[in-house]
């Protein structure tokens, strides 16, 4: 299948084409016997590092090989909250470095990937609450990042159904908000970065399980898949939820557990609530879809699994949450709960970069909070593959932290319960 070209003119043409007609935004190649990188999950991370590895460094060798479908793991079950307001440093760059490429994403892509930059709050219910946030706030701001410290009188008014009320179980007593933040289309994400990689030459390869990978002498040479062997000298592993799973075909064990997250969506509502409410200690957050759904989403299920389902007692637990926040909400009726699975590691910052064995990469560890990193992530992962080094923004992130004892712990800041 020939790769597309886009131009001002594709959406005129396609417009007054029967849908049949449309061409497929990506091609679908037959693996090929090898290629100079080969990337490993094509969820949105995996995606957007083929991207900029064709796009900032030139490679047009690569490939993309997914188990299912695009964007069908964490990418399409997320609640797609975008925010850069990280505690340390360390973090806070490499998110804000994330922030800054969600703010050209659409037309960088020329694809619309809706990111709506409606605002984020959230929630303190304790002084404990306030005084986190007021210390998150102000490392925010050092590092050049957008954050304020709203009071419940400012929250109410930005938002006429939450309840503010001192007699609630747990009251608010204010909450950080950063403005920038918000949320974006998640299916339009993967689509955007397969559309774009694929243009610029990367074969997307979906049903393509990888169920081992070739390591000798210390170095890989290549995947082995269920649709045969694949050569490759550098293999960029990006699986979310299953990177434990990939590692240990190579005799890694990573500093990982694997846990089901919920979300759940109502049936579709006119538009109530135009920004985002989380709160790590009630567990819950809230947003409202273009479509009018209520995406509302809790705490990780307390124990390991694979199951992409969850717990009844979370959905229970998320419940109770959003009716206490916002009451109005008590009568809406719920219409789809799934689960992903999620990869949480001791600090709840995610591990990018090399391992022992040469030539092999992991991207992974981004737990319950990897969308928001989605560009940022496959910018420095491609950056990584690229040059066999870190980029400086995420030299911190390496495996060896673990062993040293460099931990970033974002526990607080990732604002939710694990
Ligand atoms: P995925 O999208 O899971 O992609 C990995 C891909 O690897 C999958 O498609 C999978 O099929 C494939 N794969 C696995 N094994 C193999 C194999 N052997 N061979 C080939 N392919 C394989 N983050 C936020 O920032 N904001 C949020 O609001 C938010 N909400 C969330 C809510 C829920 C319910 C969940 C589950 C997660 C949430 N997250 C959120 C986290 C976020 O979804 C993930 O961190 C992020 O999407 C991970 O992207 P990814 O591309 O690494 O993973
Ligand atoms: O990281 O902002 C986040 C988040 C929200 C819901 C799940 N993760």
């Amino acid at each position: 299948m020939k790769r597309q070209k886009y131009s001002a003119f594709s959406l005129l043409r396609n417009a007054f084409s029967h849908h049949e007609k449309w061409r497929q935004a990506w091609c679908h190649p037959e693996p090929r016997k090898s290629y100079d990188v080969v990337i490993v999950g094509g969820g949105g991370h995996g995606l957007a590092t083929a991207y900029y590895l064709a796009r900032e460094h030139g490679a047009r060798n690569v490939a993309v090989l997914e188990k299912g479908w695009i964007g069908g793991g964490n990418t399409g079950r997320n609640t797609t909250i975008v925010r850069s307001n990280y505690l340390w440093t360390e973090a806070a760059l490499l998110y804000e470095k994330s922030m800054q490429l969600w703010e050209g994403l659409s037309a960088d892509l020329n694809y619309n990937v809706m990111f709506s930059q409606r605002g984020v709050y959230n929630l303190g219910h304790s002084l404990q609450d306030m005084r986190e946030i007021e210390r998150r706030v102000t490392a925010n701001r050092l590092n050049g990042i957008d954050a304020e410290v709203v009071t419940p009188r400012e929250i109410k008014a930005a938002i006429g159904i939450i309840n503010t009320s001192r007699d609630a179980r747990y009251p608010i007593l204010g909450a950080s908000l950063q403005k920038r933040g918000g949320v974006a289309r998640h299916d339009a994400v993967a689509w955007g970065f397969a559309r774009a990689a694929d243009s610029l030459g990367v074969d997307i390869i979906q049903n393509c399980e990888v169920t081992g990978l070739d390591v000798v002498n210390g170095r890989i040479e290549g995947v082995q898949t269920n649709r045969g062997p694949i050569q490759s000298g550098r293999v960029g592993v990006v699986v979310a939820g299953h990177a434990s799973v990939l590692a240990a075909m190579a005799g890694i064990r990573l500093p990982i557990e694997s846990h089901p997250l919920q979300a759940y969506v109502s049936e579709p509502l006119k538009p109530v609530l135009d920004t985002v409410v989380m709160s790590g200690a009630v567990h819950g957050y809230i947003s409202q879809s273009d479509k009018g759904e209520l995406v509302v989403g809790a705490g990780i299920d307390a124990y390991n699994g694979y199951g992409q389902r969850g717990s009844f007692q979370t959905i229970e637990h998320a419940m109770q949450a959003i009716v206490e926040l916002f009451p109005v909400f008590s009568r809406v009726r719920m219409l789809r709960q799934w689960g992903g699975i999620v990869d949480v590691t001791p600090d709840a910052c995610p591990i990018i970069g090399g391992t022992p064995v040469e030539g092999l990469y992991f991207n992974c560890g981004w737990g319950t909070g990897g969308f928001k990193a989605t560009p940022g992530s496959g910018w420095v992962f491609a950056h990584t593959i690229a040059h066999d080094a870190p980029h400086e923004l995420n030299a911190p992130f390496g495996l060896e932290r673990f062993t040293t004892g460099a931990l970033i712990d974002e526990h607080g800041a990732a604002a939710v319960a694990h």
